[in-house]
């Protein structure tokens, strides 16, 4: 068994090993295996995904969490303490250990600690150091959005059986040594469409647990299509007691819609997990549903067919309509009442129903409407089209790599979320055969969905337009959770390291090794992830 030493380079000695010369893309190389990252008693401090920013390995100072182990937070800070209580109930199960998390720790005793006041502007609000020693972990970080990134590394630096839900009897250790990381961009998210099949609020929360544990920080739920309405909307009832019912997924599965307090609940458990929920209303297209509840929304007034077919592009509000404005604002205002978070997604995507004047039209009156209710607009990149986009957040979802609406937009001041369809979205199937998802844009394997990068995807879209990156999972084809694993992982780590990890860390054969070792943590988790064959498994 290979130790830190030799991993990092047969050349360089542990007094050689600075911060400048020993980041992870120097310990990324292609002879890096999956063998190559794990040492005798666990994991390796190289082995995280996202890959971190700097990661120095100290072999002499492995912590060994005990019976006595304590976890320290941030005296008077919440946030620290809520962290700290997190992890503790995470660690529990598989330890047995009792794991007091304290203000104030005895000096004797083995300390996981969580600190304010990292004093490191680098970190940003969601970055953190961690430092291990043979008597402590202590994670630093300027906010409490960076103590709970640092909890997730250090639960990937513990043996895969620390997500045993029962307890196993072993030593746990953590590899000694220094990681300092923060993100490359703002915002990793994935989508989930809750309006083709509608997952419960158990699954949304399952998979928040999930994407969190890579660092993703935003949620996009879709919330309304042209089968179904999922969010209570108290001025528009009908939205739910009709669209929401039985029979309105794919298929004619359902019934299923959010309350407002289970939308509510979801909001409070993601920011938790520091996850941001971001509610998605498609419109002027993909509003089939809202018209058969409430048939004033079209143009002749006439109620359409309920439809659980996947076609789309064949419904549009009516854009010359008060009702539309009123219904619009209605909606807008009421979910922006119950969503924390900065953004507000109005879809915008594929209205061939609409035209092109009558879509410009509606942005320009929807676009101010967000504003109005203190959101940032967010859309499919469509949007873009509409001059009053310059405020808003567009998501790219095209298979070019050229979207010269966009382009246009982002010198007007759009900014953008990257998800190529041909790339990041998870319910692409990996292969000819794979018995879930579409492949419209694509068959996706994990090398195709890590093979891009953010910045240089789209002609006139660089870094300084992109805030991040979103993987989106369309729910024709998913009924349940395991459906969702199945598409999410292990494509959606790909995707959220291209949102976190330095461009300077980009390497297959890494995140090859990295992912194959994270195997055993899925399958101590429960979770169904696909066991691409272009990995080695541990
Ligand atoms: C296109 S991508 C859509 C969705 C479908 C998805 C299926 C986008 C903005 N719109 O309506 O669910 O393809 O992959």
């Amino acid at each position: 068994m290979l130790t830190g030493s030799t991993l990092a380079a047969p050349t360089l000695t542990k007094s050689t090993l600075t911060k400048s010369t020993l980041t992870t893309s120097t310990l990324t190389t292609s002879t890096l295996t999956r063998s190559m990252l794990a040492g005798p008693t666990g994991p390796m401090l190289s082995s995280v995904i996202p890959a971190p920013v700097e990661v120095r390995p100290d072999p002499g100072a492995t912590f060994r969490l005990g019976a006595l182990t304590v976890i320290r937070t941030q005296p008077g800070s919440d946030a620290a303490r809520s962290v700290g209580d997190l992890l503790a109930r995470e660690l529990r199960p598989a330890t047995g250990f009792g794991l007091p998390v304290l203000p104030v720790a005895p000096r004797a005793l083995p300390t996981i600690s969580l600190m304010l006041g990292a004093r490191d502007n680098r970190l940003g609000d969601e970055g953190y150091r961690l430092a291990v020693s043979p008597t402590s972990v202590t994670i630093r970080a300027n906010k409490a959005a960076g103590l709970f990134a640092g909890t997730r590394t250090l639960l990937q630096l513990l043996p895969a059986e620390i997500d045993s839900p029962r307890v196993v009897r072993r030593v746990w250790t953590v590899a000694g040594g220094d990681i300092v990381d923060y993100p490359r961009f703002a915002y990793r998210g994935a989508m989930l469409d809750e309006a083709r099949h509608f997952h419960t609020p158990r699954e949304v929360r399952a998979y928040i647990d999930e994407i969190s544990r890579f660092k993703v920080n935003y949620l996009h739920l879709h919330l309304s299509d042209d089968q179904g309405w999922r969010i209570q909307i108290d001025s528009w009832p009908r939205l739910t007691s009709v669209s929401g019912g039985a029979g309105t997924g794919v298929d004619g599965e359902g019934p299923g819609f959010l309350t407002k307090a289970q939308y509510k609940d979801i909001v409070a458990y993601a920011a938790k997990r520091y996850v941001t929920i971001v509610p998605e209303i498609d419109m002027p297209g993909h509003v089939n549903a809202a018209q058969v509840a409430y048939p004033s929304l079209t143009c002749d007034g006439v109620a359409p067919a309920p439809r659980t077919d996947t076609e789309v592009g064949y419904s549009s509000l009516c854009i010359g309509s008060d009702t539309t404005y009123r219904f619009v604002e209605d909606v807008i205002r009421e979910l922006a009442a119950i969503t924390p978070g900065p953004y507000l997604h109005i879809g915008g995507d594929e209205a061939q129903a609409t035209s092109d004047a009558d879509y410009v039209a509606f942005q320009q009156r929807v676009l101010p409407l967000v504003a109005k209710y203190g959101k940032t607009a967010y859309g499919w990149n469509e949007i873009a089209k509409a001059p009053a986009a310059s405020t808003a957040v567009a998501q790219f979802w095209g298979t070019d790599t050229t979207e010269p609406d966009l382009a246009a937009a982002v010198t007007t001041g759009t900014k953008v979320v990257m998800s190529p369809a041909n790339k990041a979205y998870l319910d692409m199937k990996y292969n000819p055969s794979t018995p879930l998802g579409q492949d419209w844009a694509a068959l996706i394997e994990v090398r195709d969905a890590y093979g891009w990068d953010p910045a240089t995807r789209v002609a006139g879209v660089g870094e300084n337009a992109v805030i991040g990156v979103e993987a989106p999972l369309w729910s024709e084809t998913l009924r349940d959770l395991d459906d969702i694993e199945f598409m999410a992982f292990p494509r959606l780590p790909a995707i959220a390291e291209l949102g976190w990890s330095p461009r300077s860390t980009h390497d297959w054969d890494s995140f090859a090794a990295r992912l194959g070792a994270y195997g055993p943590r899925w399958t101590q988790q429960g979770v169904n992830f696909y066991p691409s064959p272009q990995i080695a498994w541990s």
